[in-house]
């Protein structure tokens, strides 16, 4: 190449634009409860006593859940476990303020929010125990959890816009990790939320890890809710430990989607177990951190509300431990005597009428079964009830 043709960087020149810079974004965390328990009366949400009592106990039936499941894995019934402990705030703030028409596209730590949707803990243990035909998760508005990360926000959107076009009056409301963020997928179906201007909600709890990378590494972006800009819809960031806080962050967000404007809602918050039960994380983390946002508890910090507020009282704790524990005993139950179907059933509920390549497919596994039956041993080795 003629060296002339080569356009030379000049050493110093004012070309008089200033770039735009996050550091000249101010994003508020919106909060309701501090974290010493002082709180603000004007920001709390208009609910009655009976509501305000339940968002407890739906965090303490999201706590006990988690401790059982794990314990349930360890002894080799389930196949894995993530745990929303620390993220309780999180996961019942947002799922309480949707309406059961609402969809919710989930991403495996949220058991309260499906629980409360309609989802019996029976058919969420059968998913964790691999077996497919559970996971239509049939008789309530919720999709399939995305193990793959990020694949479901398009989905979301896409479920969004059908409804806004069929002129139903809900959202769909995606939860998403910090790392999701990361994904391809997320572009997609924020932007395209965004063009259409489809009722969702995109609600990322933002835990501070995915997996062991820590959110300064899995971004350079200050915030989660500051993306929203870009994509032309809402943001909100929120203190994601603090219930209060998130169910009117939530409900705003939700009458601003059914507006036709999608919100990014960031939920400040902290993944304080492992990631799965397949995780080690003292491995990448201080005990001091971990120690640091105990003292942020969820639980404790909404317990501190209650009793200023002379609540307290009309919350049974034990009774209502007893209650749960007795409830996952009774889902244990019922999931050791659901009866598997056949392996027709991972090719049976993508399409009404199964395509004939599905077709195809099904009775070359079936050739491959009569002629390979050990396969089918690989296939029952899932473990058992
Ligand atoms: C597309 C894809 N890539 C990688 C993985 C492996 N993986 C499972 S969970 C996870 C991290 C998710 O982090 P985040 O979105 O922050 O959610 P969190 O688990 O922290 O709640 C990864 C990378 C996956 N499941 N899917
Ligand atoms: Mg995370």
């Amino acid at each position: 190449m003629d060296d002339s043709l080569r356009s030379v960087p000049p050493e110093s020149v004012d070309v008089g634009v200033d770039p735009l810079s996050q550091g000249d974004l101010e994003i508020e965390t919106y909060q309701v409860v501090r974290p010493d328990g002082t709180y603000d009366s004007d920001r709390v949400p208009d609910i009655d006593d009976e509501a305000l009592c339940d968002l407890y106990r739906w965090m303490l039936l999201q706590r006990v859940y988690d401790n059982r499941a794990t314990k349930l894995q360890r002894r080799g019934k389930l196949g894995t476990v993530a745990s929303g402990r620390g993220q309780e705030a999180s996961i019942v703030g947002s799922g309480y303020a949707l309406s059961d028409d609402d969809w919710i596209f989930p991403y495996g730590r949220e058991a309260a929010a499906l629980l409360m949707h309609g989802l019996s803990m029976r058919d969420l243990l059968l998913y964790w125990r691999g077996i497919e035909d559970a996971s239509r998760m049939e008789g309530a508005n919720v999709f399939g959890l995305a193990i793959s990360i990020g694949s479901h926000i398009p989905l979301a959107t896409g479920k969004a816009w059908g409804m806004q076009l069929e002129g139903e009056d809900s959202i769909a409301f995606a939860n998403l990790g910090d790392g999701a963020t990361s994904t391809g997928a997320f572009h997609e179906g924020m932007n395209f939320a965004g063009v259409l201007g489809a009722p969702a909600v995109f609600f990322c709890q933002n835990n501070q890890y995915a997996i062991s990378l820590p959110f300064d590494e899995q971004t350079n972006a200050n915030t989660v809710a500051q993306k929203a800009l870009a994509y032309g819809v809402d943001g909100i960031r929120v203190d994601g430990n603090d219930v209060l806080a998130v169910y009117n962050a939530m409900s705003t967000a939700r009458e601003r989607a059914l507006e036709g404007n999608p919100v990014l809602v960031e939920a400040v918050t902290y993944r304080r177990g492992a990631h799965t039960t397949s995780d080690d994380p003292t491995r990448y983390r201080e005990d001091e951190e971990v120690e640091e946002w105990k003292d942020r508890d969820p639980l404790e910090r909404y317990q501190a509300f209650l009793e200023q507020t002379g609540r307290w009282d009309a919350i049974d704790e034990e009774a209502i431990r007893e209650d749960v524990e007795e409830e996952f005993s009774a889902a244990v139950d019922a999931a050791d005597a659901f009866e598997e179907r056949g392996i027709e059933e991972i090719f049976a509920h993508l399409h009404e009428e199964m395509p004939p390549e599905l077709e195809h497919q099904l009775e070359e596994f079936r050739e491959l079964l009569e002629e390979r039956p050990d396969m089918y041993d690989y296939i029952e080795r899932r473990p058992k009830g």
